[in-house]
């Protein structure tokens, strides 16, 4: 008697193999399914492993013997096997994803650990900056541009230590860019993910022009989806006595810039989506280039995770923003995301807010401000 193992891709080309090798009495002893290949136990390709003997005695208590001219050609694997490969392959591509991000993370840890001759005190801001979150290579730079610039027995000068890191701090921000009219009918966006604060950012927005600049403004809403989101700026526009206007489809967008033409200062809110949903951000782009701003905001919570806010500000970049407002401010004690937004966009700076009072709580973001609340009070060493 022979007994032998064959392995192929689905189970009727793994009965071919059989019935090709060992002939058409062969008896099948054993089926299974099993993973082969793959690298580090990932990417394992789903087989079937088939045991067969030939030459049994008919006595044998055996399985039965598949009747082999029955078998159907070989064809593709089954649909429920397909659903199990793609199962598999996602798992798969989900482990892969963990261990690249640990692989990163220790990586990034390792390159931009401490400099183990660091005087004590910039030590301190050193471990101030981790704690406000800033990303570590925006750390290493204020780190070695601050050494590069004062002498190592001014390294553990507090006064100039902080006002030269602080300076450092202010370069990198770098100027900040907040709404700036030219006499014609001003055409600004905003976009980000949903609950940001974009409705309420464009209601303090348009307080501030229309009370303290005596602008015209209008408000215009493409959000549509949310419920209740007209709603919202209607609320803000009756008190502010501004009109708004709602973009039901891309077409309205015309007719609505000609009705708005006499106005200084046009606010358009658009609907959030997560930053995944390649759809919605098709939907926005398609309704930005007929809107064809002068300005798109990126609006982004400042009480938002490092990694989310790559995501975000990455895969917004379709929308081509060109400044940023950092909100919920008071939210967070962690103000590093606003360097890290900084770094991630390419992007200027605009207004901070801080709550959510209309008109109040809403200021034009200040390198100087910032600096001082990343620098913080470090104690004496
Ligand atoms: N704490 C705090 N809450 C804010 C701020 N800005 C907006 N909010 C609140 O965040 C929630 C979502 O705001 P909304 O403007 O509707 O967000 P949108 O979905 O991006 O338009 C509301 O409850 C706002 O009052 C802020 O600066 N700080
Ligand atoms: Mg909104």
């Amino acid at each position: 008697m022979k007994i032998k193992t064959y392995v192929a891709d689905n189970i009727q080309e793994a009965f071919y193999k059989v019935k090709t090798d060992l002939g058409k009495d062969a008896v099948i002893l054993k089926t299974k399914h099993i993973k082969k290949g793959g690298f580090l136990g990932l990417f394992a390709k789903r087989m079937v492993e088939v045991v067969a003997a030939n030459d049994i005695k008919p006595n044998l208590d055996l399985p039965t013997k598949p009747d082999f001219s029955k078998l159907p050609p070989i064809s593709k694997p089954k649909e429920t096997e397909s659903i199990a490969e793609i199962k598999d392959i996602k798992t798969d591509i989900e482990q892969v994803k963990d261990l690249l991000n640990k692989l990163y993370l220790d990586k990034t840890q390792q390159d931009n650990a401490p400099a183990v001759d660091m005087p004590s005190l910039l030590k301190k801001y050193y471990d101030r900056m981790c704690e406000m979150e800033i990303l570590p290579e925006i750390i290493n730079t204020l780190i070695d541009n601050t050494k590069n610039s004062i002498s190592d027995t001014d390294l553990n000068n507090k006064t100039l230590l902080y006002n030269t890191l602080k300076k450092e701090i202010i370069s990198f921000i770098d100027e900040v860019e907040p709404i700036s009219l030219s006499d014609k009918n001003n055409v600004v966006a905003f976009v980000g993910p949903t609950g940001v604060g974009k409705t309420t950012t464009i209601a303090k927005l348009a307080a501030h022009f229309v009370l303290y600049k005596n602008k015209k403004v209008a408000m215009i809403t493409a959000d549509t989806f949310r419920v209740g989101a007209i709603e919202q700026l209607k609320h803000y526009g009756d008190l502010l006595e501004v009109p708004v206007h709602v973009v039901y489809r891309p077409e309205d967008v015309k007719e609505i810039l000609t009705e708005l033409k006499d106005y200084d200062l046009l606010l358009v809110d658009t609907m959030g989506f997560s930053p995944n949903n390649r759809i919605q951000i098709k939907k926005v782009k398609n309704l930005l280039d007929i809107l064809n701003p002068d300005d798109i905001y990126v609006v982004v919570s400042a009480a938002t995770k490092n990694q989310d806010m790559v995501d975000i500000l990455n895969n917004y970049k379709e929308l081509q923003y060109k400044k940023i407002i950092v909100t919920k401010l008071d939210e967070t004690k962690s103000y590093g995301i606003i360097l890290n937004a900084i770094n991630i966009s390419g992007c200027k700076l605009s207004y901070l807010t801080t709550g959510q009072n209309v008109p109040d709580d809403i200021e034009v973001a200040s390198g100087d401000k910032i600096a001082d609340l990343i620098l913080g009070e470090v104690k004496d060493v």
